[in-house]
């Protein structure tokens, strides 16, 4: 296979002349080629196979141990200007990203194959979705974009029928973490990764093309890159509503989108259209539209039971790649909170000692087909994607930051969301558990600079009068002796109706300088063992607290200078004055 687009046959012949592969492959997609490439992963020891009597078609691949997750200390954006790539990127010269990725890459696929990986982002037939092609030395980055991304023919015929894609070019390299670079050069829809060949610094069609690379674009056609689910919620009359929510990376995302409704809750269904990226686009009639781009789930292993995800938990028995976890005596996978099994060996390989840390690393993840959860919605598919009804922000905040809270109006939710903090998680190399800044959870991804992002929120409400209701909500609130004074999990539900109640008008609310609050009566809380106090501390409001943090906010804004939107800076003001 090759191709009729002169830019991609020139530029396939580059990177080969560049990198010096033994030879080059074009990717088709088909199940054949996905069989055959994990059949030579096995035979190299690149997988390992699982218990194929109770988990068919499961494999397992370690990483190299420096190589567990986002390297964001590693993550540049190169743009002409560096103003352009803001103070929340770490930015580079392109001339000299290019130099350095020119000497990396000089060589580097000798005694390997180039895998050349079409793919396209969203329904191959949605006027929403974008292409791109990633080349890569490492059968298991083709194999994880087979299941994540519509890779292979179809989207080779688009890319040929349109002519633009966004490049790509990936190497394992050595996996020497002090030769490890993940470059994005927005302006050229471009994207160099070496030296990683973990999850989002090597599947480039995740977190650099689908985030980085296309809230760029984004910002240039007028629609938005999130890093947010999706969500179908569908009430006992048959009516259907969407949700987009915002979380930093190991927040819970995943299991928000998967819900399952408690008991009380007899009749409302909940199915997943994604569970990590949202683009969004206005359609003609000023309604908010949203599709996910993958069509697959990365999703963090250890915590996810029967209990916390069933249907995350069901998906993955089965036609799953396993990374990083540990495994039983009858060779399964297995994670902590699994709740069932014992591990033998861990993700390491080492047997397992429980003095060596956790069996399973923190980041461990499964990748799977999107079609094989449970909960799978088909319109998930649709190119037009789905209207959504509200978008949430949301974070690890031990205090501070009540249940639930709702923004005035747009302008006052693009602050809600410029504001958010979380406590960092293990997704991503470096201390887990402390309080930063993380912008509509895009720290990690926004590919260019937050402040001309803030204002490309803005200018929504001048296309549209019929945007989603903005929303804050928090399921990490701990009590003085650190215990979560919320159950979350499938219980989030009582949260989600209190939301489309808002939506629609159905419900009141206390009206506070931060925003909106539930009437204590109006939160569902029938049969949770949550008493009238802890109650009061979820939507308490601590106004000293809170002027402490917006100054925070102030502070943090400053560092944006003359770029940041004067409207985002009258909201911080106004809300420290009416709490004052
Ligand atoms: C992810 C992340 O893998 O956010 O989704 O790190
Ligand atoms: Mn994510």
């Amino acid at each position: 296979m090759t191709t009729q687009n002169a830019a991609l046959k020139k530029w396939v012949d580059e990177v080969s002349k560049l990198t010096k592969p033994d030879q080059i492959y074009w990717c088709d997609g088909s199940e054949n080629e996905y069989q055959r490439l994990i059949k030579e992963m096995l035979a190299s020891g690149d997988l390992i196979e699982l218990n194929q009597r109770t988990y068919p078609n499961c494999y397992l691949h370690r990483s190299d141990p420096s190589d567990v997750a986002r390297v964001e200390h590693l993550t540049f954006v190169c743009t002409d200007n560096e103003e352009d790539a803001g103070p929340n990127n770490h930015w580079m010269a392109p001339a000299d990203a290019h130099a350095k990725m020119r000497a990396l890459y000089d060589g580097c696929m000798k005694g390997r194959t180039l895998y050349v990986i079409p793919y396209c982002m969203g329904p191959i037939d949605s006027p929403y979705a974008r292409c791109g092609v990633e080349i890569t030395d490492s059968p298991y980055v083709v194999v994880n974009m087979k299941l994540m991304t519509r890779m292979g023919k179809d989207a080779l015929a688009r890319i040929e029928q349109e002519g633009r894609f966004v490049k790509g070019l990936h190497s394992t390299g050595d996996l020497n973490p002090d030769r490890r670079f993940i470059m994005h050069f927005p302006e050229q829809l471009e994207i160099q990764s070496f030296g990683s060949g973990y999850g989002g610094n090597a599947l480039l069609g995740k977190k650099c093309h689908a985030l980085r690379i296309a809230s760029w674009q984004a910002s240039q056609e007028g629609w938005l890159a999130e890093h947010m689910l999706i969500v179908e919620i569908e009430n006992p009359q048959g009516e259907k509503r969407y949700i987009a929510a915002a979380f930093p990376s190991a927040c819970g995302k995943t299991n928000l989108a998967m819900l399952i409704p408690p008991e009380s809750y007899k009749g409302w269904k909940i199915r997943t259209i994604g569970d990590d990226i949202a683009w969004l686009h206005l359609d003609a009639k000023g309604q908010l539209r949203a599709i996910n781009p993958e069509s697959g789930y990365f999703g963090v292993v250890p915590g996810t039971n029967p209990k916390t995800n069933k249907n995350a938990y069901d998906s993955i028995q089965h036609d799953t790649i396993y990374t990083n976890v540990a495994t039983t005596a009858d060779n399964e996978p297995w994670w902590e909170d699994k709740k069932s099994g014992t591990p033998a060996i861990d993700w390491k390989g080492r047997p397992y000692d429980p003095a060596n840390g956790p069996a399973a690393h923190p980041n461990s993840r499964f990748t799977v087909p999107a079609k094989q959860s449970p909960c799978y919605s088909p319109l998930a598919d649709d190119p037009a994607g789905v209207p959504i009804s509200a978008i949430v922000f949301g974070g690890r905040r031990r205090e501070l930051a009540p249940l639930v809270y709702q923004s005035k109006d747009w302008k006052h939710g693009v602050l809600i969301g410029a504001s958010c903090a979380s406590e960092t998680t293990a997704a991503a190399t470096g201390a887990v558990g402390v309080t930063r800044r993380d912008p509509m959870a895009m720290k990690p991804f926004c590919g260019y600079n937050f402040a001309d992002y803030w204002a490309h929120w803005l200018s929504f409400a001048d296309r549209s009068d019929n945007l989603p209701e903005i929303f804050h909500v928090n399921w990490f609130r701990q009590d003085r002796d650190g215990k979560f004074l919320w159950p979350g999990f499938g219980e989030n539900m009582r949260v989600l109706k209190w939301i489309l109640d808002r939506c629609e008008g159905q419900v009141g609310a206390q009206d506070t300088p931060i925003g909106y609050l539930p009437l204590a009566a109006d939160l569902d809380t029938a049969g949770l063992q949550i008493n009238n106090s802890d109650l009061a501390s979820l939507l308490q409001v601590d106004k000293a607290q809170w002027i402490e943090e917006l100054d925070a906010v102030g502070e943090y804004f400053d560092e944006y200078g003359d770029r940041l939107p004067e409207a985002l800076r009258r909201e911080q003001e106004k809300v420290v004055n009416n709490l004052s």
